[in-house]
Parts: structure tokens; C-alpha cells; sequence
């Protein structure tokens, strides 16, 4: 059945492996759709799927009232906006930013006379157009914008706002991200211990990522100790017990030839912790020591 709602037209600044699956969502969808890329040929690459091609960042930004920017990091935003008139835009800054950088973005966007959303992508590029894999943007910043563009917005991957300051989706997608990496250090230093031996990492990969499922309960109890200030409620595992048994995985690295450089700063801290008092806690005293 022919779709009669008229979709507004949209701009995306930026068309690398990101922003050309943005665009690839919302020109699959019907969106009118205008793009510019620094390197030319990316744009001309959607020109035949629908896309309007820009000839320069301010014609693409003066096409669309919305303006979705995805560029490689904050400096090439500042290079790709310098000069370029944003009034009376809708500026929805997907790059990958700092929480600091994001929040100067949106001063200088209304110094502009701009309006302005920042967004942190919770998604890799062939995540985006496929409800199924789960993708979504966190966005920050004007509450009034965010509602104005949701379902434009929702095209390409779900959408989650997480508040009016602007650098809250950048620092809400730096925390999620850096949890990840603390979970592929781990995966490393286990994979590092069986490596020599005849132990296939296929069949270990199986019992290791349901170990790592059946651990995400901590994630829930460590906020609700953090809110309640109470770090030994519902403690299954001592610290003190966890302490104790530290130097046997730090052997158990030794005897495999393995550094334990990725588990030494978190066991230094859990021992810190112990050290002040916190032998009947969890390790959500870990989360007060990181703070300077
Ligand atoms: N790809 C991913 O897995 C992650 C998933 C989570 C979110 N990130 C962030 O998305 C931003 C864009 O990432 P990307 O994957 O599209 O990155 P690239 O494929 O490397 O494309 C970079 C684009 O930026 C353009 N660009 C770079 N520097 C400049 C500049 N000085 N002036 C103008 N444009 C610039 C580049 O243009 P070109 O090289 O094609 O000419 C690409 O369009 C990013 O913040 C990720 O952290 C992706």
C-alpha cells in the first residue's frame, strides 16, 4: 500500500561505513534524502539508490531543515561546519564525541542559531537498518527536538533519550563502550590461558560467553548498592574472599606463559579496597576508588 505521508527530507554530513548505512536506512524507507561526503565518490556511490548529491557541505545543509552528521571525529565536524551557515537547522551530531565536546557543539550550534542533538550510535554499520539486531542511538540534548524527530530519527536504529544535557548520550555511549572493553580484556587474558595447550577456543567460547551472561546480574546489583550506598546488600562473594583467591589466578597466568597485565590494575584495586575495610562487600567500593 503506497505510503501518502509525505516524509521530510533529511541531510546526512559524512557518508563512511557509518554514515552510509544511515543513509541506506532512510533512502530505503522513502525519506527524501540529501548527502555529501568530503571524497566525492562516496556520495555519487547512493545517487543511483535516490540520494541527492551535494556539491558542498553548505548546500547539503541547506536542503534539509535536519542535518545528520557522522563524521570520523570532532575535528573533522569543526572542519566540515567551519564557515558553513546552520541557521534555523536541526543539527543531529552522530560523531563520536567526548561529553565535553558534545556540550561545546551545542553552545556553538545555538550560538548559531542552530538547534542541536547529540547522539552516541549503540550499533555497529550492519546493525543499522535491521530492527531485529537490536542497534539504537542514545540522544541528548533538546528534549522538544528529539520528539520532533523521533520517528525520523527511529529509521535507521532504536532511539533512546537520556537527557537535556547534551553530553549525556556521549558519555551515556563511552560508559556502555568502556564496560565492553573491560569484558574483551577478559576474554583475552582467558583466551591467552588455554592458547598453548589442546584446548580448542571454539569449545571454550561457548562455556565462556555463558559465563559471562550468567555474571550480568552484577551489573544490576552494583547499581542498585551504588544508589542505596550499601555495598555489602545481597553479597554472595565477599571481597575478602575474592582477594584471597587473586594470586591464584596471578599464578595460574605465570604457569601459562601469559602477562597478567590486564588483570593487575583491577586486582590492585580490589585489594586497595579490602585494605580500607570493604572485606564484606561486593566490588562496588572499586567503583568509588576510580574516582579522582
Ligand atoms: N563503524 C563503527 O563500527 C562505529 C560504530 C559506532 C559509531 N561509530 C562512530 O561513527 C562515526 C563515523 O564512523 P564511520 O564508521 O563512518 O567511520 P569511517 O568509515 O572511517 O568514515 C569517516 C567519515 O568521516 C569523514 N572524514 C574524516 N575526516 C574528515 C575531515 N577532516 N573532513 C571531512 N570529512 C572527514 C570521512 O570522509 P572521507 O574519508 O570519505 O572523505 C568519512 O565520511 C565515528 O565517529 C565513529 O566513532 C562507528
Amino acid at each position: 500500500e503506497p505510503n501518502t505521508v509525505e516524509k521530510p527530507s533529511v541531510t546526512v554530513l559524512g557518508l563512511g561505513a557509518m554514515g552510509a548505512a544511515l543513509a541506506r536506512a532512510w533512502l530505503a524507507a522513502g525519506y527524501p534524502l540529501t548527502v555529501w561526503n568530503r571524497t566525492p565518490g562516496r556520495a555519487a556511490a547512493l545517487a543511483p539508490e535516490g540520494a541527492r548529491v551535494a556539491g558542498s557541505a553548505a548546500q547539503a545543509v541547506a536542503a534539509s531543515t535536519l542535518v545528520v552528521i557522522c563524521l570520523l571525529d570532532d575535528t573533522s565536524v569543526d572542519e566540515v561546519l567551519a564557515g558553513v551557515d546552520v541557521a534555523g537547522r536541526d543539527l543531529v551530531n552522530l560523531t563520536t564525541s567526548t561529553p565535553a565536546q558534545a556540550r561545546a557543539r551545542a553552545a556553538w550550534a545555538r550560538r548559531h542559531g542552530a538547534r542541536y542533538l547529540d547522539g552516541g550510535i549503540m550499533a555497529v554499520p550492519p546493525m543499522v537498518g535491521a530492527p531485529e539486531a537490536g542497534g539504537y542511538v542514545f540522544y541528548s540534548g533538546s528534549r522538544g527536538l528529539f520528539e520532533r524527530h523521533q520517528e525520523t530519527l527511529g529509521v535507521p536504529a532504536g532511539t533512546t533519550y537520556v537527557g537535556e544535557d547534551a553530553g549525556f548520550a556521549a558519555l551515556h555511549d563511552v560508559a556502555l563502550l568502556s564496560a565492553m572493553y573491560g569484558m574483551f580484556a577478559g576474554t583475552a587474558h582467558a583466551f591467552a590461558l588455554i592458547r598453548r595447550e589442546d584446548i580448542d577456543p571454539a569449545a571454550l567460547a561457548p562455556l565462556l560467553a555463558d559465563w559471562l551472561v550468567a555474571m550480568i546480574p552484577a551489573v544490576h546489583q552494583t547499581a542498585d548498592q551504588l544508589c542505596s550506598g550499601d555495598y555489602t546488600t545481597g553479597v554472595v562473594s565477599p571481597l575478602a574472599m575474592q582477594v584471597a583467591g587473586t594470586p591464584t589466578f596471578l599464578r595460574t597466568a605465570e604457569q601459562q606463559g601469559v602477562s597478567p597485565e590486564l588483570l593487575i590494575p583491577y586486582f590492585d584495586l580490589m585489594r586497595r579496597r579490602l585494605a580500607e575495610g570493604g572485606g564484606e562487600e561486593d566490588l562496588a567500593g572499586v567503583v568509588d576508588l576510580l574516582l579522582r
